[in-house]
């Protein structure tokens, strides 16, 4: 048994010259990420409108992962998964990417330093990220509100459509 779960979200909204358009860029992302763990559920991919100055759609997913890492080396290896990936790490805060992988949630709580905040300080304001975790953790707590992930997600689209 792995000692650490994770929920990881998967966004890509560029193409790879290697992996092509941005749901084969994920496919080749949970592969990598299948490196660090086990993924034991994968969310279906969804389209979403990008948030921030970016003007392309996005395909966005979840997965859980049991892995033996620790959060700051799950980190390290996600972010070894990027660059594989071709992400380009300079340039403007929330450009296009062809990956980016979030660590949103893990079973041992919360993490606070300059590299590494878990939960993920956004995913609370993100239906990008809550549409696709209610699919495969709907029941995991947050544990600064102490809400599920489907009750966040709830919360959030109440008063208006969900993308799907
Ligand atoms: N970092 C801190 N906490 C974490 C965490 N929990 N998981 C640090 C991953 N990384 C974490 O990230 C910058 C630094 O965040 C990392 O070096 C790490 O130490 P980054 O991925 O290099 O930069 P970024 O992604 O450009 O910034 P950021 O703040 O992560 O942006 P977001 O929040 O990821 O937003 N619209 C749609 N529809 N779908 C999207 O997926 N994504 C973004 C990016 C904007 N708009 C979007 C989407
Ligand atoms: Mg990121």
């Amino acid at each position: 048994m792995s000692e650490h779960r994770y929920l990881v979200a998967l966004g890509s909204n560029q193409r790879s010259s290697r992996y092509g358009a941005p749901r084969a860029v994920i496919a080749a992302a949970v592969d990598g990420i299948g490196e660090l763990g086990t993924v034991e559920a994968i969310s279906p991919l969804i389209e979403t409108p990008p948030v921030g100055p970016s003007s392309r759609r996005y395909v966005n997913g979840a997965l859980l992962l049991a892995s033996d890492h620790a959060p700051r080396e799950l980190l390290a290896g996600l972010q070894e998964v990027e660059a594989r990936l071709g992400r380009e790490r300079r340039g403007q805060r929330w450009r296009s990417r062809t990956i980016d992988l979030d660590i949103i949630l893990w079973n041992g709580g919360s993490v606070s330093d300059v590299a590494l905040q878990i939960p993920h300080p956004l995913f609370r304001e993100r239906d990008f990220v809550l549409g696709p975790a209610v699919s495969v953790a709907p029941n995991w707590r947050d544990p600064v509100t102490a809400l599920t992930v489907k009750q966040l997600y709830a919360r959030l689209t109440r008063n208006r459509p969900a993308y799907r």
